[in-house]
C-alpha cells in the first residue's frame, strides 16, 4: 500500500484529500499540532482511517520525527496560516508557518530520506494569491507574481523554495497553484462559507443580517473535492512540475450573494447585507481568473462542479447543519 503524510489534515483540503487517498488504498498519516486540542480530536473522529502523527510546521525536529514515523511515499504540505485577513495582523507567524514551514518540511524529507534520495514525492499548496495585483488575465504557470498580503508573500517563498529544492537536489517536488476552492467544509471565516452560513441562518430566523467588507472583488471559485484530485494527479505524473488549477470562470461576491439568497427564495438581498470597513484589507486582490490548460492537457484534470452547483451545495449543507443545531438547542 502507498503511504501518504498530509499536513493540514484538519483543514478543508486535508479532509477531502484524506478521503480521496483512503479510497485509493493509501495508508494515510495526518500531521496534528498542539498538545491536546479537542477541536482537532473532533475532526479526526470523522476519519478513523487517518493515523495522527504529532508535529508542527514551526518545529523542524518534530517534522523529522513525523516523516520517520510515517515513512511516506508522498507528502502533501497543506498546513498553513491560510486566512489572508489574519495574515495582515499576524505577518511574522504567517511567514514562519506558510513560508519557512515549507523549507522545514523539505529539509525534513531530505534528512530522513537521505540527502540525495528523491523517492519521497512532495506536493506544495501554492496559491493564486501569489498573482495578487495581476499582471495578465487569465493567469498561467508563467504569469509573474505580485503578492498583496503577508500570506501571498509567504506563499511565494514556499513556491520558489520548492522549485529550488527540485532543481538543486533532484527532488520530486512540485506546487499546485490553486485558485479559490470551497465547499461545505470551508472555514466560516472565508467569504463564501460566511455567506452561505448566514443565508441559512437568515432563512431559519436565527440571524438578521450579514456584515461583509468589499463586495466588488472577483474570484475564480471551484469545488475543493475537484481540486484535491489535481494534487494527487500531480504526484502520479512522470516528472515534477507546477500546475495552475482553476475553473477559468470569475464571479463577484455580488453574484455569489445573488445565487445563495435565491437558493432560499430571497430575490433582493440588499436589506440583509451590511458593509463594514473593518472587513476591508490594507491591500486587496481585486480579480483572479486562472487558466488550467496545462493541467487539463498533461494530467487530464477537469473540474466537475459548476459555480451554481457549488453555491447550492454549500447553502443546502448550511441549512441542514443550522437546522440540526437549532433543533438540538431548542
Ligand atoms: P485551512 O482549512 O485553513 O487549513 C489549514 C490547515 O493548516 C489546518 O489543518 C491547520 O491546523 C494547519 N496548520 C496551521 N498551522 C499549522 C502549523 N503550525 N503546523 C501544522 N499545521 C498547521 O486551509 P485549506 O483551505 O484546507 O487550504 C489548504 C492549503 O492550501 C493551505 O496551505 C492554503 O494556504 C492553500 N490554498 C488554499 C486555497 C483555498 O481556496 N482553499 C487556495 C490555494 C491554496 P489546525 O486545524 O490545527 O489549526
Ligand atoms: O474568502 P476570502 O477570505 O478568500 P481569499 O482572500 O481569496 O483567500 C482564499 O483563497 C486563496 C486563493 O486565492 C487562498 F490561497 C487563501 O488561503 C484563501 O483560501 O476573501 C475573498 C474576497 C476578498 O476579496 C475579501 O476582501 O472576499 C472579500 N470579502 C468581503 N467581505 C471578505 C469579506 N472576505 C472575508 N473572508 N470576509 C468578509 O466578510
Amino acid at each position: 500500500m502507498p503511504r501518504a503524510l498530509i499536513t493540514g489534515i484538519t483543514g478543508q483540503d486535508g479532509q477531502h484529500l484524506a478521503e480521496l487517498l483512503n479510497s485509493k488504498g493509501y495508508d494515510v498519516f495526518g500531521l496534528v499540532k498542539g498538545q491536546n486540542n479537542p477541536r482537532i480530536a473532533g475532526v479526526l473522529e470523522q476519519f478513523p482511517f487517518v493515523e495522527p502523527v504529532s508535529g508542527d510546521l514551526a518545529d523542524l525536529s518534530s517534522l523529522v520525527k513525523a516523516i520517520g514515523l510515517a515513512q511516506p511515499d508522498e507528502v502533501y504540505n497543506l498546513g498553513a496560516v491560510s486566512y489572508v485577513a489574519y495574515s495582515f495582523t499576524h505577518a511574522e507567524l504567517t511567514a514562519d508557518i506558510s513560508g519557512l514551514g515549507v523549507l522545514r518540511m523539505l529539509d525534513a524529507i531530505r534528512m530522513v530520506g537521505g540527502l540525495d534520495d528523491s523517492s519521497i514525492r512532495f506536493y506544495q499548496a501554492s496559491t493564486s494569491e501569489m498573482f495578487g495585483e495581476v499582471r495578465e488575465t487569465p493567469q498561467t504557470e508563467m504569469t509573474p507574481f505580485h503578492p498583496r498580503s503577508p500570506y501571498g508573500c509567504a506563499k511565494v517563498f514556499g513556491h520558489y523554495i520548492t522549485m529550488n529544492y527540485r532543481e538543486s537536489y533532484d527532488m520530486f517536488a512540485c506546487s499546485g497553484i490553486l485558485f479559490n476552492h470551497e465547499g461545505p467544509r470551508r472555514g466560516l471565516e472565508f467569504v463564501t462559507r460566511k455567506i452561505t452560513n448566514a443565508v441559512a441562518r437568515i432563512k431559519l430566523g436565527l440571524q438578521d443580517e450579514i456584515v461583509l467588507g468589499n463586495l466588488d472583488s472577483k474570484r475564480d471559485w471551484g469545488y475543493a473535492g475537484d481540486y484535491v484530485r489535481a494534487m494527487w494527479l500531480m504526484l502520479q505524473h512522470d516528472t515534477p512540475e507546477d500546475f495552475v488549477i482553476a475553473t477559468g470562470e470569475t464571479h463577484s461576491i455580488h453574484e455569489f450573494l445573488d445565487l445563495a439568497f435565491a437558493e432560499v427564495g430571497i430575490d433582493d438581498w440588499q436589506p440583509y447585507v451590511r458593509q463594514d470597513p473593518k472587513f476591508l484589507r490594507p491591500a486587496e486582490v481585486d480579480v483572479l481568473t486562472g487558466d488550467a490548460s496545462k493541467a487539463k492537457e498533461v494530467l487530464g484534470w477537469e473540474p466537475e462542479v459548476s459555480f451554481a452547483q457549488l453555491v447550492k451545495m454549500m447553502v443546502e449543507n448550511d441549512l441542514e447543519v443550522e437546522a440540526a443545531k437549532a433543533h438540538l438547542h431548542g
